[in-house]
């Protein structure tokens, strides 16, 4: 890694114009790395630039509130001599940035700073390390190798806090070692918030969000049938329980995540509507392959995460999960 590190420095010193870039809809750890950078850089003196297909989500707003993305921005004239890819597992993650600017990609160094073991190593010089929870763990190490560490106030402090905190679910994912510890540990010396950004991120829910998941766990059934003996717990909302409070189908992401989590449940499922025709199915479980369940009814994804679209009326697609679970 050292090596890379003075290459990086090396790169940086001898840039005029250093263009950042991170993956197309920027999640915290996207953001927070770009941002951080960005914000050493200029201290630095660089002419540094940032760039996304979009500008960043109001959400995110309170870790900055300058708009440093400029999605217009013109890369031609721009010009830039080094690129830093923030994030990205791929450079279909770069979206049209890329295909639209391939020239200027392929004539400038390009710099991938990645922590996704599926990353495609797309850039001339590529750090990437996946022991590494998130982008942001890794750029803090970077940071400090590259003695740059001074330059961490406050406000890049919270942004590396933010992206750790978002990418392991507050500690809680298996991606989290004794080093991104530590990294948090270093960061909260450095007067990082981290509450401030837990409140945003995970304890702040609307009141519809709120409403719908009182529905939906009202609700909860116990399939009678049972996969392999693996107690499943499932919920329906229907299109009616959606418009009585104005929620909609995106309201619906945090509920699989409470049925889980009652003791004893081994599989769970939810269905809910995307709209008149579709159905959404969405499986979570924290030990057991899912994905042969979601990939039987149409599509799948993770293993211990997987949903399928379904034009079925709900009672087909439960008799459907029922016979699965006999075979
Ligand atoms: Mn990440």
């Amino acid at each position: 890694m050292q090596e890379k590190i003075t290459k990086l420095k090396k790169l940086i010193e001898n840039s005029n114009r250093i263009l950042l870039i991170n993956h197309i809809r920027m999640d915290p750890d996207a953001f927070g790395s770009l941002t951080a950078f960005y914000y050493i850089l200029k201290k630095l003196n660089k002419n540094v630039k940032a760039i996304n297909d979009e500008n960043k989500p109001e959400s995110f707003v309170f870790l900055d509130k300058n708009q440093i993305f400029e999605p217009n921005l013109d890369l031609k004239e721009f010009n830039p001599d080094l690129i830093i890819s923030f994030d990205a597992a791929s450079i279909g993650q770069l979206w049209k940035i890329y295909t639209n600017n391939e020239n200027i990609f392929n004539n400038s160094d390009l710099i991938v700073i990645d922590h996704h073991a599926t990353n495609k190593w797309f850039g001339n010089l590529n750090i990437i390390y996946s022991n590494y929870s998130s982008t942001c763990e890794l750029l803090y190490d970077i940071i400090v190798k590259i003695n740059y560490e001074k330059h961490i106030d406050n406000k890049i402090a919270n942004l590396l806090m933010a992206g750790i905190l978002t990418d392991t679910n507050v500690f809680y994912n298996t991606n989290v070692t004794s080093n991104t510890h530590k990294v948090a540990w270093e960061l909260l010396r450095l007067w990082a918030n981290s509450r401030k950004s837990i409140f945003e991120f995970f304890k702040k829910k609307s009141l519809i969000k709120t409403k719908l998941l009182w529905k939906a766990l009202f609700n909860i059934k116990e399939l009678k049938k049972e996969v392999y003996n693996k107690k499943i717990r499932y919920t329906i909302l229907t299109k009616k329980d959606l418009e009585e409070i104005w929620a909609n189908d995106r309201d619906t992401n945090w509920i699989i995540e409470h049925i889980i989590n009652i003791e004893s449940t081994e599989i769970a499922f939810i269905i809910y509507p995307l709209d008149n025709w579709w159905y959404k199915v969405s499986f979570r479980s924290h030990k057991y392959n899912v994905s042969k369940l979601a990939e039987f009814l149409g599509w799948w994804w993770h293993k211990q995460a997987a949903w399928s679209n379904l034009k079925n009326d709900i009672n087909q697609t439960l008799n459907k999960i029922e016979n699965f679970i006999d075979n």
